[in-house]
């Protein structure tokens, strides 16, 4: 009996994975068809697939081609499929041509021309809503948004605006943007969802009239150093149906996911100490120190909870631009310590000590792909970990395409107690006198 095996997402089945599929059989009398599961594609880059597994599963199914389905987990399992099921031919789309050659010491390696004018990427184009987005900033780097937005489907940015012209040109040098708006109304008016990048004050006030206008909204953490006016911003997009959410990328991503599921679920014990640290220095951004701040204070609140009861602290300003502070939280039984650097230089690390495992991320932890666990026993380490190119705003963005299919608002990663008490944190901080 001669074995085949393809593989492939299968994603909104259409005519060119029939043809493959049908074809694939023809090379022998068991068709085996390898289907990618979620977290692999998500691995790859692949974001935007809209069937769910068991879907694409069924489609596959239905060809009546098929004899085993299996389901893709991870990059490299080809090589052990083909040994496991004694494969003797390998198919696969010739989009993929010369990059499996090296199966072909395993097995028989056929590429077959792809059906033309049909693709899952055109379907979903044509089939589901388009979202434009609108960047308002005030410097000159688009924090990767126009290119990661791009991979998920029906997301674009299309329109910028800026009121420096000097930021603006310097912007423009980088990236190609359909649309240069006059006005911030402007660019308003022909978007769907903005992003708010600009200066801490300037903030509110162009979240306000974004949301007024009954937009989705972006923007970059915090929004404002008064709680009335960010509870008014929360109560603003519910009355008007909109999304407001804070440019975190950390909690969209499953490094962050595994780290919280350890940690409130006391995977490591009970929780004695989180340290954290960060520090940055960029000379254009006066305000830069509230913005690395809310990175460790979101993971802090998640992770400890918000009953502190004591908070004190340690700041060094230079007149009102904050250089460093040393922030201090007693709860009941474990103490958490913040330390931000602006000018000053600390080491970036993350440090959470249980009765039953220290955690532990080095380097950049706020887009770390992997944690360490260091357990009190043994010499052993665990390491968890995901892969992602980028710096994961499309899993931002992703989250939003879910909130939208699903009609809803709020995306409880981040809550709004938790905003409020962040908010509550940094205002102390911005009232000490040096
Ligand atoms: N295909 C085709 N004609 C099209 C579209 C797709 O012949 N118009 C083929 C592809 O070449 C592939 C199969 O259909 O062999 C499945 O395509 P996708 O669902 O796009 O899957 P892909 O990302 O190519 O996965 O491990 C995954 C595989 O390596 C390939």
């Amino acid at each position: 009996m001669k074995k085949v095996i393809t593989y492939g997402t299968f994603d909104l089945f259409h005519k060119g994975h029939y043809n493959i599929l049908k074809r694939a059989k023809e090379y022998g009398d068991y068709l085996i068809v390898g289907v990618t599961g979620e977290t692999y594609d998500i691995g790859r880059g692949k974001l935007n697939v809209h069937d769910s597994l068991a879907t694409r599963i069924e489609n596959v199914q239905n060809t009546g081609f098929v004899d085993e389905i299996i389901v893709e987990e991870y990059l490299g399992q080809k090589i052990g499929d083909i040994i496991k099921y004694d494969i003797d031919t390998f198919v696969i789309g010739d989009d993929w041509r010369g990059k499996f050659d090296h199966l072909s010491r395993y097995c028989n390696m056929v590429y077959l021309e792809r059906t033309k004018g049909i693709s899952s990427t055109q379907i979903r184009e044509e089939t589901f809503d388009q979202y434009d987005i609108g960047i308002v900033f005030d410097y000159p780097d688009d924090n990767q948004i126009i290119k990661e937005s791009k991979l998920v489907n029906g997301f674009e940015v299309k329109n910028i605006y800026c009121e420096d012209k000097k930021v603006l040109d310097k912007f423009l040098e980088k990236y190609d943007v359909e649309n240069v708006c006059e006005s911030y109304s402007e660019m308003v008016e022909n978007s769907d969802i903005v992003y708010v990048r600009g200066e801490i004050e300037k903030r509110y006030s162009y979240i306000r009239k974004a949301l007024v206008a009954g937009k989705h909204v972006i923007y970059d953490p915090p929004a404002t150093f008064k709680e009335h006016e960010l509870e008014e911003l929360f109560d603003l997009a519910k009355k008007k149906n909109v999304i407001l959410m804070k440019n975190i990328k950390m909690v969209h991503i499953y490094v962050f996911n595994q780290l919280l599921w350890m940690t409130q679920g006391g995977l490591i014990g009970d929780i004695l100490s989180f340290n954290c640290a960060i520090s940055k220095y960029d000379i254009n951004r006066s305000n830069l120190f509230y913005d690395l701040s809310v990175y460790t204070l979101i993971p802090m609140l998640k992770i400890m909870g918000q009953d502190y009861e004591k908070f004190d602290y340690i700041v060094k300003k230079d007149g009102e631009n904050v250089e460093f502070a040393s922030m201090n939280f007693v709860y009941p039984k474990a103490r958490a310590i913040i330390t931000v650097g602006n000018k000053m230089r600390v080491d970036n690390q993350l440090e959470i000590i249980g009765t039953e495992g220290t955690i532990r991320m080095k380097n950049d932890w706020w887009k770390s792909r992997n944690f360490e666990i260091h357990t009190p026993d043994s010499t052993d380490v665990q390491v968890y970990n995901t892969n992602y190119e980028g710096n994961g705003f499309k899993y931002l963005i992703r989250e939003m395409s879910n909130l939208l299919a699903n009609n809803r608002i709020d995306s409880r990663r981040i809550f709004e107690d938790e905003s409020l008490t962040i908010i509550r944190i940094l205002d102390k901080i911005k009232k000490v006198k040096n």
